[in-house]
């Protein structure tokens, strides 16, 4: 074997192998450390687990769509490795620059081409119509506001009229009033907030999406729900929690230099629970009223 044969086979091998190695090595590692508290579920190196009633549609389309590029890695792979080998310099050989005619790589790319359409039009569309053409009803469904800002996330509950006070821009106060809400609005009284985002177990979500500062993005990895955070705009959202445990809220865009510790936790538990939580935060928040008084 010449030398830059041995070359071109050692690199191949090396580059397999630096891909292999996070799987091979790594394996599962722990769940992360948020705020001193362990997330449940598995958030190691696969997929992080699914607590939501459609997440497994995206799951499915999310492996087939790898096991797709696996077999065009590995088919394209040995493409290479067999052009190295079979157009190496040698003597007695001509190196020729016309492009290759034939059938076989003709039909391979046709086919190629038919399977990425059946994934988009077949398999993405209808999955995505599915999940997010139409909305729960706002009657059954858990309704919050989430606002971002740099580099925290906030959480707004319409509290037990179901209804949200009033906000503006001109009420807030980072420290008072993160929210800006209007304090002289009837149907402002019984609203709460939060920064840890609570919700009832077996109940479609709502999220109203909004930004106070630049785009941010709401990624709440178990719900496989992420989507852009926008300043000016209310973006919804919707998903149905289904199974109990905290679980991580994350920022998925680069938004400033502490976007790394822009996350919060979500807690998904019974009615019961929920109500008390609900109940124990707007508690909280009256008696720190009474104290600035
Ligand atoms: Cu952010």
């Amino acid at each position: 074997m010449n030398r830059s044969r041995i070359i071109g086979v050692a690199t191949v091998i090396v580059v397999i192998v630096c891909m292999m190695a996070p799987t091979v090595v790594l394996g599962q590692t722990d769940g992360p450390v948020a705020s001193g508290h362990i997330i449940d579920g598995d958030y190691g190196y696969g997929m992080p687990p699914n607590a939501s009633k459609d997440g497994h549609n995206v799951d499915n389309l999310i492996h087939i769509l790898h096991w797709f590029m696996l077999a065009l890695f590995v088919a394209w792979g040995i493409f290479f490795v067999y052009c190295l080998m079979r157009f190496r310099a040698r003597a007695g050989h001509r190196a020729t620059y016309d492009p290759v005619k034939a059938k076989v790589s003709k039909y391979a790319e046709i086919g190629v081409a038919a399977f990425e359409a059946f994934l988009l039009i077949g398999l993405s569309m209808p999955i995505w119509a599915a999940t997010k053409n139409e909305p729960p009803a706002k009657e059954l469904a858990t309704h919050v506001r989430v606002v971002a800002e740099q580099f925290q996330w906030n959480f707004h509950y319409p509290g037990t009229d179901g209804t949200f006070g009033r906000t503006a821009a001109a009420f807030v106060d980072t420290v008072d009033n993160p929210l800006g809400l209007d304090r002289s609005d009837p149907a402002a009284e019984d609203d709460v907030f939060a920064t840890e985002l609570h919700l009832p177990v077996n109940k479609p979500v709502i999220c109203d999406l909004t930004s106070k500062d630049v785009i941010h993005s709401f990624f709440l990895p178990v719900m496989r729900v992420k989507q852009d955070v926008i300043p000016g705009m209310r973006i919804p959202v919707w998903f149905t929690p289904v199974k109990e445990g905290r679980y991580e809220v994350a920022c998925a865009q680069l938004c400033g230099n502490n976007h790394y510790s822009m996350r919060a936790e979500m807690v998904i538990e019974d009615d019961a629970s929920f109500a008390t939580w609900l109940e124990e935060v707007g508690k909280v928040e009256e008696f720190d009223e009474d104290e600035l008084d």
